[in-house]
């Protein structure tokens, strides 16, 4: 087997053992990498029902075949868990140099086990992993954490960190790494916090093994430094993800005041251009020649690395209109190990919660002083306050009743990403069905559905685009596990993929084998929200129910008196599943598991549910 490693590393933190386990061609071929080991794995190794914040639960790392190699933007790692969040498989995806070293060190996995009888960080080194305390930084934030790690070991070594959100098992609590990079948004960084596991420190110092060496540099250096030039043309990072916001205000879909506005006339205060005046550093990934990492400061002269979602929902969905404001809120939240996004909604739907009168309390639209207090309270869960927002808002709106669940912005408890769907049927879709939740990271059609349809349109168009989105960016980009921003953002065509993937393997594969190799993957994922959630319905795959509310609807603007439909949405999402060849509840049919090799799969799944022939 050439590309992988073949090795995964298995570490038991209750027992204080590890062991170096190989996995056979067929699992690496039916699975690749990334997203598709993190979930084969889970899927398999965890009983249905565990509290993912006990020490039954499994965190993982998963990497993919040309992870950690010198081509464009390889630097990225899948880092998942069942979500505590969610309450079955999440993960998320960030930039590492943790890649690098776990590939150099000779696996293509890690899988973490049990519970640490104290904090605990752990230390790999090729063959070797040691367990050593971490006292000295439990309690630390994840800047001051990764600093002492470097002052130990070097810059070079790759960090995976948690801070006081995941210590404290806030459930939106995410895993750290480098300046301002954060991934696993449903919770990861609280099952690291579980197992009392602060940090992973990792260093190899063997080659990542490829079929074709020589082939892979000719083309990876080639094609880094194309990408570069690619980016210098379009000038895409000067604003990078900053600079979708004045195109979110101009089409009405920019989350304001917990999403019950479209719109701010404030906006461009916060908008990429200003963002970019402000810039005092940029970051990025490893092996990135397109760096987004737009870095500012804030108003405690921290640097605070920002990117759309953190400024919308840091922002304007909390009506804060300050750079620096909201960039201490971004700040705070990459301090504490917390998840912006969810952060932000969880924020603004407490703020959203008192002006409605569903529950007491002391905090309003605009006021970034307390928000920075109630994200300590939430970090650390003091208090009850603290308790409610370290939660997220699927459970504070069943805490809080009175109709609040309506505008909780969650899909299956995971809080909507920074794109207000009010009258963006097509997107609304693509939360609903998102495989963890409403993560944008599976399709983003807005400008599909604007510019190359219509907005009314709940046909079976935008069915098609968000599967064929999906197949690419929840798929192929999560489990050959690379960012997508080169192909998303600049142009990069897909075909480079199966091309790195077939000099890294030796094999001949094409795009329709990585589609198959997606749709398993988000079959898989569908059959584990089933075995937590038997009763699943058509129910479950609708955005939260706010944008169905005529009540709601924008007063004035672009999308004045305009609504999602909820019988339209139905029909939409009926189109999604019949191409998907789901049935009616939204579970592959045994004809697509059979056609997608789960058969194993599906006959576990039978013990729980009825699956349709
Ligand atoms: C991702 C989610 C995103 S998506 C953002 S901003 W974005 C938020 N960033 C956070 C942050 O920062 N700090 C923090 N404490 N929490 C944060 N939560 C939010 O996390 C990120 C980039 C971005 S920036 C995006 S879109 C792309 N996402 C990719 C993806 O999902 N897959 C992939 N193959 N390539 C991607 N490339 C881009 O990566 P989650 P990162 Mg992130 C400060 O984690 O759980 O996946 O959620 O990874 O290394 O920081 O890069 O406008
Ligand atoms: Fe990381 Fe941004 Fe580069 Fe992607 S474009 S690899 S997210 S720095």
């Amino acid at each position: 087997m050439k590309g992988w490693t073949g090795n995964i590393l298995r570490v038991d933190l209750s027992s204080k053992t590890y062991k170096k386990e190989t996995f056979s061609e067929e699992f690496a071929h039916k699975w690749v990498g990334g997203r598709g080991f993190a979930v084969k794995t889970l899927y398999d190794e965890l009983k249905p029902g565990i509290d993912p914040l006990g020490p039954d639960n499994k965190f993982i790392v998963a990497l993919g075949p040309i992870s950690g190699i010198p081509a464009p933007n390889t630097g990225k790692a899948v880092v998942a868990a069942k979500s505590p969040l969610t309450g079955f498989y999440g993960d998320g995806n960030l930039g590492t140099r943790a890649v690098e070293q776990l590939r150099k060190a000779g696996y293509d996995m890690l899988i973490v086990e049990g519970k640490a009888d104290r904090p605990t960080m752990l230390y790999i080194e090729d063959d070797k992993v040691e367990f050593l305390p971490a006292d000295e930084i439990w309690g630390k934030g994840t800047f001051a954490c990764n600093d002492w790690i470097y002052s130990k070991y070097g810059k070079g070594v790759g960090v995976l960190n948690i801070g006081q959100g995941g210590e404290n098992l806030a459930r939106f609590a995410v895993v750290r790494s480098l300046e301002g990079r954060a991934g696993g948004r449903p919770g990861i960084g609280a099952v690291m916090g579980s197992k009392l596991l602060k940090a992973i420190v990792v260093k190899g110092t063997r080659p990542i093994p490829q079929a074709d060496p020589a082939g892979m540099k000719a083309a990876g250096s080639a094609d880094l430094r194309q990408v570069g030039v690619l980016d210098k043309q379009s000038g895409w990072s000067i604003q990078a993800t900053t600079g979708v916001l004045p195109f979110c205000n101009e089409v009405a879909g920019l989350p304001v005041r917990n999403f019950r506005k479209t719109h701010h006339p404030l906006a461009w205060q916060v908008d990429g251009e200003r963002c970019n005046n402000a810039r005092v550093a940029t970051y990025g990934c490893p092996t990135c020649t397109m760096r987004c990492g737009v870095t500012v400061l804030d108003k405690e002269g921290h640097e605070s690395e920002l990117d759309y979602e953190n400024v919308a929902l840091l922002g304007p969905n909390l009506e804060i209109f300050d750079i620096p404001q909201m960039a201490s809120l971004n700040y705070l939240c990459d301090e504490f190990g917390l998840d912006t996004m969810s952060a932000g909604c969880t924020l603004s739907f407490y703020a959203d919660a008192i002006d409605q009168g569903a529950v007491d309390g002391d905090f309003k639209f605009g006021d970034a002083e307390r928000a920075k207090e109630l994200l300590r309270l939430a970090a650390h869960r003091e208090g009850k306050v603290g308790h409610l927002l370290a939660d997220g808002t699927r459970r504070m709106a069943r805490a809080f009743g009175r109709g609040s669940e309506a505008y909780a912005m969650n899909v299956k408890g995971l809080e909507v990403a920074a794109y207000n769907c009010k009258f963006i049927p097509g997107q609304a879709l693509s939360y609903g069905v998102a495989p963890i939740g409403a993560h944008h990271r599976e399709a983003w059609i807005i400008t599909f559905e604007i510019k190359h349809t219509t907005r009314e349109s709940y046909g079976p168009e935008k069915a098609a685009k968000v599967i064929e989105l999906q197949r690419i960016r929840g798929g192929l980009f999560e489990f050959i596990v690379a960012c997508r921003f080169p192909w998303i953002e600049n142009g990069w065509p897909l075909d480079h993929y199966p091309k790195y993937f077939n000099l890294a393997t030796g094999l001949n594969w094409g795009l329709d084998d990585m589609w198959q190799v997606g749709d398993r993957i988000y079959s898989l994922i569908k059959l584990h929200y089933l075995r937590e959630f038997p009763g699943a319905s058509r129910e479950d795959d609708y955005p939260p129910r706010v944008w169905f509310d005529p009540a709601n609807a924008d007063t004035e603007g672009p999308i004045a008196g305009k609504h999602l439909e909820i019988d339209k949405y139905d029909g939409l999402l009926q189109h999604y599943y019949d191409q998907r060849g789901y049935d009616r509840r939204g579970i592959p049919t045994m004809a697509t598991l059979r056609s997608l090799g789960l058969e194993d799969e599906a006959a576990d799944a039978r013990k729980y549910a009825d699956l349709t022939e």
